[in-house]
């Protein structure tokens, strides 16, 4: 019998090299599995019945490879990606785990640092382009200070611009249709990183000079680690046509960065999630890529990791059915039509300044008490989203 939650094509799930080829080592202790390969990370997750993978230059090229070794291991991986009809959507770069990096990259104080970090990104570029990505996610995990007495936070912010805008300019020259995702976190592990949730970056976007090839990549854990609401960073990015990629996983919040499997901890919150992806509440569909950034737990061996990775698609693909159901459930319907029905279309009132219109809302006859009296049947809704993820809901 099929599985009605195996993954499809159209679900677009992607995972990074570095998430199933996470060897478990953390802070505290050392790493607890082999490592696999790029070729067997792409047919494992071929087997898994994912869309594509992702990479930072470094999860697959070593930082001091040779030309003549980078391209053979570019060619092998290239023939492992076609024998398994596997994607590359997204490449990104290491800018964090070199010890040049240990003052920042984009955001370091020592410009020949900037200029080292700039030329990683453009080979980085280069190679995702080389494998068929068409967007760059910038992660800045060492754009941040422990000390602020380290240097003002504006010119941070400057360098930062300047190396994307740079980084905006090149690609262009090299008439590369790509699209940048910037990718935000707060911390990481204890520094303050700049431009730290996906607020931060609508806004900074907004300053560039490529504005226009300039998105977002919110990711799960990074907007809950300050207790901020994914649902919402993502609605914001999607209302503003920004939302280039997303980053899937779970988080508890006030913790480090936890990247757990996708719904394994806020159940309703990935489930408002996949509701506003797949826009079963009558917004679009998102049609990017579902991407899985995220780790096994450190108990696991290689089995159990690729466990972790059918547990995420498989957790995405029945919070979307429930999605489907939940905005399909006519008790639903009913109750938010009610919340929304503007009888007298006052909306169109506030919708554009006019004299006319402000002479009418001026004499509206509005009884604040009135207004005040009526309840929403929030709590009913709510419940009734419980109890379609909870699988009790009938009809
Ligand atoms: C961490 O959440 C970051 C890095 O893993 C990577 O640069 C980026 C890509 O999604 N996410
Ligand atoms: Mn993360
Ligand atoms: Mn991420």
């Amino acid at each position: 019998m099929t599985d009605p939650f195996a993954p499809t094509p159209r679900d677009r799930f992607t995972f990074g090299l570095w998430t199933v080829g996470n060897p478990g080592a953390d802070p505290f202790g050392s790493r607890v599995r082999p490592s696999i390969s790029p070729v067997e990370i792409v047919q494992g997750l071929a087997k898994a019945g994912a869309y594509g993978v992702n990479l930072h230059d470094n999860d697959l090229v070593p930082f001091d490879a040779s030309a003549s070794e980078r391209d053979r291991i570019v060619a092998e991986f290239q023939a492992a990606l076609k024998d398994c009809g596997m994607k590359v959507p997204m490449a990104t770069t290491n800018l964090f785990s070199h010890p040049v990096f240990r003052d920042g990259a984009f955001t370091a104080s020592d410009p020949k640092v900037r200029a080292f970090a700039l030329r990683k990104a453009k080979h980085a570029i280069e190679l995702g382009v080389e494998l068929g990505a068409s967007t760059i996610v910038f992660w800045g995990g060492r754009e941040g200070v422990e000390s602020d007495a380290a240097r003002d936070a504006r010119d941070a912010i400057r360098w930062f611009r300047e190396c994307l805008d740079y980084l905006g300019d090149w690609s262009q020259a090299q008439d590369y249709q790509l699209r940048f995702a910037l990718e935000a976190k707060p911390n990481e592990p204890r520094g303050d990183i700049y431009l730290p949730t996906t607020g931060h970056m609508l806004h900074f976007i907004e300053t560039l000079r490529n504005k226009d090839m300039c998105g977002v990549n919110p990711e799960v854990a990074h907007e809950n680690m300050p207790g901020l609401s994914m649902v919402h960073a993502v609605a914001q990015a999607m209302e503003a046509d920004k939302l280039f990629h997303i980053d899937l996983n779970a988080q508890r919040i006030g913790r480090y960065d936890q990247d757990l499997r996708f719904a394994s901890e806020d159940l309703k919150g990935a489930f408002f999630l996949v509701r506003l992806l797949e826009g079963t509440g009558g917004y679009p569909r998102y049609e990017g890529m579902r991407h899985f950034d995220a780790h096994a737990y450190r108990t696991e061996d290689i089995d159990g990791v690729w466990d972790f990775a059918r547990g995420c698609m498989r957790s995405y693909r029945i919070l979307a059915e429930k999605a489907a159901a939940f905005d399909q459930d006519a008790e639903v319907q009913e109750i938010l039509a009610a919340n929304h029905a503007d009888a007298e279309d006052i909306g169109a009132l506030t919708a554009a300044y006019s004299t006319e219109s402000d002479a009418a809302l001026e004499a509206l006859d509005l009884d604040p008490d009135a207004l005040a009296a009526r309840g929403h049947r929030y709590e009913r809704l709510d419940q009734l989203a419980m109890e379609h993820i909870m699988g009790v809901r009938q009809g």
